[in-house]
C-alpha cells in the first residue's frame, strides 16, 4: 500500500508544473506569484499573483518589499486618453471571502532598483505587507521575458477603442 502512495505521489509532482505553487496562512491565499525574466541592465520588474481571503472581513495588501531591490510599489493602471498609463497605488483591496488577481495590464507589483537580475526558473522573495494578516512571504517564480502568465487578463482594449475610432456618418446631427 506504501508503494502506491509514494509512486502516486512522485506522478503527482510530476503533473503539477512548476507554477502551480501557492502559499497561505491561515487568512489568505497567494496563487502562483511570478515575474518575468530581465535583462542585466533592466532595473525594474513586475510581479503577478491571485490574493485571496479565506476570512470574512476582507484585508487590504498595502505594500511589499524584497531583499533584491531597492523598493516595491503597488502599481495600478489608469486610462489616460488611448493610453494605459501604471501609476502607484495605496493599496489594494481584498474582498472577504473573495479574491483578486494582479495580472499584466492591472494591479502588480513593481519591483525598483534591481539588485540583480531575474533569471527564468529561479525565484526572487517578496514579502507581501497586509493591512490585517501582516506580512505573509512568497517565493515569485521567474518566467521567460515575454511571459503573459498563466493568469494573465485578456485585453481588451483594442476592441474597446474600436468604438471612438471610426469617423462619424457624414452629415450625422445635421438637417439638410
Ligand atoms: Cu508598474
Amino acid at each position: 500500500m506504501l508503494k502506491i502512495t509514494v509512486a502516486l505521489t512522485l506522478l503527482l509532482s510530476t503533473l503539477v508544473p512548476a507554477n502551480a505553487h501557492q502559499e497561505e496562512s491561515e487568512q489568505m491565499t497567494v496563487s502562483h506569484p511570478w515575474s518575468r525574466a530581465t535583462a542585466p541592465s533592466q532595473k525594474t520588474g513586475a510581479v503577478f499573483m491571485e490574493i485571496s481571503t479565506k476570512t470574512g472581513a476582507g484585508d487590504r495588501l498595502i505594500g511589499a518589499k524584497s531583499e533584491d531591490a531597492d523598493r516595491v510599489q503597488i502599481h495600478g493602471h489608469t486610462r489616460d486618453g488611448d493610453i494605459m498609463r501604471m501609476r502607484p497605488v495605496e493599496a489594494v483591496d481584498i474582498p472577504a471571502k473573495g479574491s483578486v488577481m494582479l495580472a499584466p495590464g492591472g494591479f502588480h507589483l513593481m519591483l525598483i532598483g534591481l539588485k540583480v537580475p531575474l533569471f527564468e526558473e529561479t525565484t526572487i522573495p517578496i514579502t507581501l505587507i497586509f493591512e490585517k494578516a501582516g506580512k505573509v512571504e512568497v517565493e515569485a517564480l521567474i518566467e521567460a521575458a515575454g511571459a503573459s502568465g498563466r493568469t494573465a487578463a485578456p485585453m481588451k482594449m483594442d476592441a474597446d477603442m474600436k468604438h471612438g475610432s471610426g469617423s462619424a456618418p457624414a452629415g450625422s446631427g445635421k438637417t439638410k
